[in-house]
């Protein structure tokens, strides 16, 4: 791309055009080295018209609602004025090939409104590659005026820990259980919640519902909190009754201002960036490394020494960085 198109794509991104949003995304999670170059020009540009929107991740188990959620709370903001963009983090896809949002089936009035932007999880071969484009995703939707980003994510692997480290406030959605167990949900991403939504709270469900909150207003109030004096809330909601939507917005809205208020926003936001920063030298130190042949093929040498723990990862990660920098 020339330097004049890679402009005229910030001036149409800023003005809300949706085409050119869509496109620069796909430049944004193309492996082609140009593209790659043309996306960091780009992104450089927008970076002083992002950070503007509140920034939500919502994950839950298979099932747990996240969809039909999405639908009806995204919907409701449209209704409010807000301009809503759904992105996805799905650690299935690199498998698969395909994605959590491929199922637009229970988003379907979401994705034809006009306020609304949805995006699939973008494929990739590793999770830090799949976090990392949907990161720039996220400036580029944030670049276009939209004020509320979704991060959709299947409490799956380390998906979770992914996006609670790129957005605001982490909500986390659980289906009532049969029991009194806390189904299915991890502890690890019990500990990364803001706000966690039990959801499914109608009809036969109801009851249960109910009890599923008071079990994890328990098992939150004996975890370590994320913030020392913010206790996380615990709801229940149902999409397909609509109930509870807008009270989840407000909690979250009031979460939101408060951590901006007390300054845990700036410091969440900057140590996420400190963070994605040095999760980068290690990337860009690997492909470096890869790109020059003579350490390329020292990386396999090696690399066969530590399969065989002939030497210590350690060791052989100085070693093979030392190849690199003989001149
Ligand atoms: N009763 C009731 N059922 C619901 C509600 N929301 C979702 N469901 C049902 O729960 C099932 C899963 O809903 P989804 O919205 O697809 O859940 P999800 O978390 O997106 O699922 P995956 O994408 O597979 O991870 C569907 O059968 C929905 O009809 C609700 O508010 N009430
Ligand atoms: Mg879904």
């Amino acid at each position: 791309m020339t330097e004049k198109v890679v402009d005229d794509l910030a001036s149409q991104i800023r003005s809300g055009d949706r085409r050119a949003l869509a496109r620069a995304i796909t430049l944004v999670e193309s492996k082609r080295a140009s593209d790659a170059r043309d996306a960091e020009i780009l992104l450089t540009g927008l970076l002083p018209y992002t950070g503007q929107a509140a920034r939500l991740g919502i994950s839950g188990a298979p099932g747990a609602g996240k969809s039909s959620f999405i639908e009806v709370f995204g919907t409701h903001l449209t209704n409010l004025g807000h301009k809503v963009a759904v992105l996805a983090i799905d650690p299935s896809s690199q498998r698969s090939g395909g994605s959590i949002l491929g199922d637009k089936t229970r988003m379907t009035r979401l994705a034809r409104d006009p306020a609304a932007f949805i995006r699939p999880s973008p494929a990739g071969t590793t999770l830090g590659g799949v976090a990392r484009r949907t990161r720039e995703a996220m400036l580029l939707t944030e670049a276009a005026g939209f004020d509320v980003i979704i991060i959709e994510t299947v409490g799956v692997g380390q998906s979770e820990t992914a996006v609670s480290d790129m957005v605001d406030v982490f909500v986390l959605l659980a289906s009532p259980g049969g029991g009194d167990e806390l189904q299915g949900i991890k502890r690890g991403a019990m500990e990364l919640a803001d706000l966690v939504l039990v959801t499914k709270a109608d009809g036969d469900l109801a009851a249960a519902a109910r009890r599923a909150v008071s079990d994890y207003r328990m098992a939150l109030h004996l975890m370590r909190p994320k913030y020392p004096s913010i206790a996380p809330e615990v709801m229940a909601v149902s999409a397909h009754e609509g109930l509870a939507i807008a009270d989840a917005w407000k909690a979250m809205m009031a979460l939101h201002a408060r951590l901006t208020q007390e300054g845990h926003l700036q410091r969440l936001r900057q140590e996420q960036a400190r963070r994605w920063f040095w999760n980068e030298v290690q990337n860009v130190l690997t492909e470096m490394i890869l790109h020059d042949p003579r350490s390329a093929l020292a990386a396999k040498r090696i690399e066969a020494d530590v399969m065989a723990s002939r030497l210590l990862p350690h060791a052989a990660a100085r070693d093979l960085i030392d190849t690199f920098q003989r001149p």
